[in-house]
């Protein structure tokens, strides 16, 4: 399943499937502070691009809440991978200011490297206990002003694992749209 709406001058598309087998010029983990595998996401692109990820990772001295890190993509698909730390859901409302800087600085750093085309996992949604829906608004909301003002990224894909995951981004987005 996959939708695409036009933003300007870039593509923003859902897709449901798995970020690790994505084409896209650079792929985001959703990583913890230390950089390392762990599970989710972050394990499953550690395992796909092979360990000399975990090396390279090592030497950046991790990376904090809201901030992003670029690596190279080694057996992916991808050429790139951007690492960024989503925050542990608390209900505060700095929760939301952490998860908007995550899609924020990724799209910074791709900007800045001349990566065109990018694709998210939804951050902190996993372990990290961020709600779906909650989620999904800041993502969508934080993309589409970013392209916006950045027409030099031409697309950006969120790749959605499961299908309940894809139905609320997609509601999610039709809803802001319409706004
Ligand atoms: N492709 C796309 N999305 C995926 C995939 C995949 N292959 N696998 C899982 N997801 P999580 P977080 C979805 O837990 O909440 C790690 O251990 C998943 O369904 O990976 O930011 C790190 O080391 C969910 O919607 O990330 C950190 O310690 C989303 O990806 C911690 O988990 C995020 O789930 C980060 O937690």
């Amino acid at each position: 399943m996959s939708a695409k709406y036009k933003i300007e001058n870039s593509i923003l598309e859902l897709f449901n499937g798995d970020i690790t087998v994505q084409d896209t010029e650079a792929i985001v983990n959703a990583a913890n502070k230390q950089l390392s595998p762990g599970g989710g996401v972050s394990g499953a692109i550690h395992r796909a691009a092979g360990s000399q990820l975990w090396e390279e990772c090592k030497k950046l001295g991790g990376c904090n809440t809201g901030k992003a890190k670029l690596t190279s993509g080694y057996n992916l698909g991808a050429k790139y991978v951007l690492h960024t730390v989503g925050p542990v859901y608390s209900g505060s409302i700095s929760d939301s200011e952490y998860l908007k800087d995550c899609y924020k600085n990724c799209l910074l750093l791709a900007s800045q490297n001349k990566i065109k085309s990018i694709s998210f996992p939804s951050i902190s949604t996993g372990v990290f206990g961020y709600p779906i829906k909650e989620a999904s608004i800041v993502a969508l909301k934080t993309i589409i002003n970013f392209l916006k003002e950045h027409q030099e990224i031409e697309l950006v894909q969120m790749v959605l694992f499961t299908e309940d995951t894809y139905n609320t981004y997609k509601s999610s987005l039709e809803k802001i749209l319409k706004d």
